[in-house]
């Protein structure tokens, strides 16, 4: 459905618009009583407000004071200079005045609380967008709608907040908001691309990595935005970095159009070389113990059609571990370590569909989670 007030496609099975905060039940007194009465069966919280209608403090009002009960049902009165000699308003309480959930709506930015849920993009409607689901891939939720790209989400270590990369002012920037969609705030306002944000073990830096006219370096922001720093200036192509929670960064390197993993400290120093191979060795991402890096690689000559590996922090131990005839991409781990998340494009195709697994951490049990999505970012249950 569309919010009646911004006009964004939002997801019917929620209370409040995620964009502006606008109610998406309807307003009417009269209208809004029926269609509640029938979405409360259920609902625990609804109930409690239908609860609330019927025994609550607003109720006994209306019986205690049959004027003020039927001023209530009328629209409001204009707002003039008369007012000051009106009668009182009707109490605030009033149920038929409250929208439904309305106390249960958290401040914009603030995540109340929340379980464990799969952050990921979509191209579904035509341009990427961001959303949310449940582990097993139920109740998805568009978290931003627009006709631009919005991408490559990394949820925070608290699981608060989303950092993604969006095209929305005229090209690639870093962007952050709240884990429900809301508080959208750009980070970066270069012209160059900046990309595919990562996070600090503490969640309060933002490490990025940014092209422009003399190639691609990372760069680090503060998560509330400013204090940008740039931590590589070579002649060698930097992306996708992750930052482990010893410190360290780990990202790829393009040498002679060949991407391979590189590790240094959090300042870009001490840059040491981890994969030496003919094909393609990229997208590392950090256990969260930061002993195992997991990464794409293709390797054994499979013609770009890449498998999910894994290597010890120094670049030892370094092995398969999934493989399929599809396009394998985007692996990431859960908060605990146990899983890694990944992409998969059916028939290794360009253009092939994605589709979002979840595997454990030795590479057995790979499952479907959800159709039509990419680049996954588990978001720890929020408290
Ligand atoms: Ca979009
Ligand atoms: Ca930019
Ligand atoms: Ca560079
Ligand atoms: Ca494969």
């Amino acid at each position: 459905m569309n919010c009646p007030r911004c006009r964004r496609l939002v997801s019917a099975d929620t209370a409040f618009c995620v964009y502006c905060g606008a109610p998406l039940t309807p307003r009417s007194p009269r209208r809004w009583l029926l269609p509640a009465a029938l979405l409360v069966v259920g609902l625990a919280t609804a109930a409690l407000v239908f609860t609330f209608w019927r025994l609550g403090p607003g109720r006994v009002a209306g019986e205690r004071n049959a004027a003020l009960s039927d001023a209530a049902t009328l629209p409001p009165p204009p707002t003039t200079a008369g007012d000051a000699a009106a009668p009182p308003a009707p109490p605030s309480a009033f149920p038929t005045k409250t929208p439904l959930a309305a106390t249960a709506t958290a401040l914009p930015g603030v995540v109340a609380s929340a379980p464990d849920e799969i952050v990921f993009q979509s191209n579904r409607d035509g341009d990427y967008d961001i959303y949310i689901m449940a582990l097993d891939g139920r109740n998805q939720r568009a978290l931003t709608d627009n006709n631009v790209d919005d991408s490559n989400p990394r949820v925070s270590p608290d699981g608060r907040r989303i950092a993604f990369q969006s095209d929305r002012a005229g090209n690639d920037d870093i962007y952050v908001m709240s884990r429900d969609g809301s508080s959208q705030t750009q980070l970066t306002t270069s012209p160059d691309s900046d990309r595919q944000p990562n996070w600090s073990p503490d969640g309060a830096q933002i490490v990025f990595s940014s092209r422009g006219n003399n190639g691609s370096d990372l760069y680090v922001i503060d998560a509330g935005g400013g204090n940008p720093r740039r931590l590589t200036a070579t002649p060698l192509n930097e992306g996708h970095v992750a930052w482990a929670v010893d410190g360290r960064l780990v990202y790829n390197v393009t040498i002679e159009d060949r991407f391979q993993v590189y590790a240094s400290t959090n300042v870009g120093t001490e840059e040491q070389r981890l994969t030496f191979t003919e094909g393609d060795d990229w997208s590392p991402e950090w256990s969260p113990d930061g002993r195992t890096i997991v990464f794409l690689s293709e390797r054994d000559g499979t013609n770009r059609n890449p498998a999910i590996y894994v290597m010890n922090a120094d670049g030892s131990g370094q092995r398969p571990l999934y493989d399929s005839p599809d396009y394998e991409w985007s692996p990431s781990w859960s908060p605990d370590g146990r899983q890694i998340l990944f992409t998969a494009a059916s028939g290794a195709q360009a253009n092939a569909r994605d589709d979002i697994y979840l595997m454990n951490a030795d590479g057995s049990g790979a499952r479907l989670v959800a159709q039509s999505g990419s680049y996954p970012s588990w978001a720890a249950a929020v408290p």
